[in-house]
């Protein structure tokens, strides 16, 4: 099968350096070459990791409350006609960030191609620790990788091109065909938005409720048979013991192999259209040494169950 590859070093959606050196740091550990040479997957846009500097302005003063809102838009735009060209040909696409606000680029891209593909609305399921569904009003910190499902879904919008005023009605997904799994750090204004609008949402108490293999069932039934899916999934979705290098850790997450599990049930739908990798950051817990390794470690093993390694 064919794999377009959106590589993209982008920290602007938060404020850590270093999450922009992941791609790299997952290419370099192998993964590329396992998803051609292990795989089978025959790949397109691999030899380019983008920074997309050009269109990241020099001033970029606060909008709504939002930090470098100018430059995430603009970075977004572009990831999202990369990957709407991918998607396009009928690719599948694997997009490693970069921060979580990429994430309104490469849903963005998908949601519109599938529609011009197949005139099929995607479902997303979004792994992570955090909903990132704040509004800029919600927001406390003005970090946009915690609102890029607010745009996406059209609960927050703007007039104005330089502030996602770009996204219209083919790039945006329905809070119905919204699934999140690992959630345990949600802020007061998100609980709201997630009960207001009914949105489907398994925590970490639902985890170990009912165990990951019945959660994932229960969201596959909530996004129906035959669905296009778009996997976002941020590595802090995992505990810190298995992913420590990453902005935002939060304890009492899911284990590898949960994380692997859910990549894997993902995978054995056949409806996968694209994975986002993100929030890998090589540079923190770089001084326990291991930590960064194997963060990205973790990394490339997750996107490897999701394109399918474990099937047997
Ligand atoms: C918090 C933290 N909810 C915020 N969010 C994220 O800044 O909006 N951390 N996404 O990874
Ligand atoms: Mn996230
Ligand atoms: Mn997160
Ligand atoms: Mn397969």
């Amino acid at each position: 099968q064919d794999l377009g590859i959106v590589a993209v070093g982008f920290s602007g959606g938060q404020p850590k350096p270093g999450v922009d050196a992941a791609p790299a740091a997952l290419i370099e550990s192998g993964l590329l070459t396992q998803l051609r040479d292990d795989l089978g997957y025959r790949l397109h846009g691999h030899d380019a990791v983008h920074s997309f500097s050009d269109v990241v302005p020099a001033q970029d003063p606060p909008h709504r409350g939002m930090k470098n809102p100018r430059a995430v838009s603009a970075v977004t735009r572009r990831i999202a006609e990369q990957v709407y060209r991918h998607a396009k040909e009928g690719r599948l696409v694997l997009t490693l960030g970069g921060d979580h606000s990429i994430a309104i680029g490469t849903i963005a891209g998908t949601a519109k191609a599938t529609r011009e593909r197949i005139g099929r609305d995607i479902a997303v399921i979004w792994v992570d620790a955090h909903a990132d569904i704040n509004t800029p009003e919600t927001s406390g910190s003005g970090n946009v990788h915690g609102m890029p499902v607010s745009f996406l879904t059209g609960l927050a919008r703007d007039d104005k091109e330089e502030f996602f005023g770009w996204l219209t009605d083919e790039h945006r997904v329905s809070v119905k065909k919204l699934v999140y799994i690992g959630l345990r750090d949600v802020d007061a204004g998100e609980k709201r938005i997630l009960r207001e609008n009914g949105i489907k949402a398994f925590s970490m108490f639902d985890i170990d409720k009912h165990g990951i293999g019945r959660v994932m069932e229960m969201a596959l039934a909530h996004i129906g048979n035959d669905t296009p899916i778009h996997l976002s999934f941020d590595v802090d979705a995992l505990d810190p013991m298995w992913a420590p290098s990453t902005g935002t850790p939060v304890r009492g997450g899911l284990t590898l192999r949960e994380g692997d599990f859910i990549c894997e049930s993902v995978h054995q739908t056949g409806s996968l259209v694209a994975v986002d990798l993100v929030e890998v950051n090589p540079r923190l817990a770089a001084d326990t040494d291991l930590g960064a390794h194997e963060t990205v470690r973790a990394g490339c093993s997750l996107v490897r169950c999701a394109l399918g390694e474990s099937l047997l």
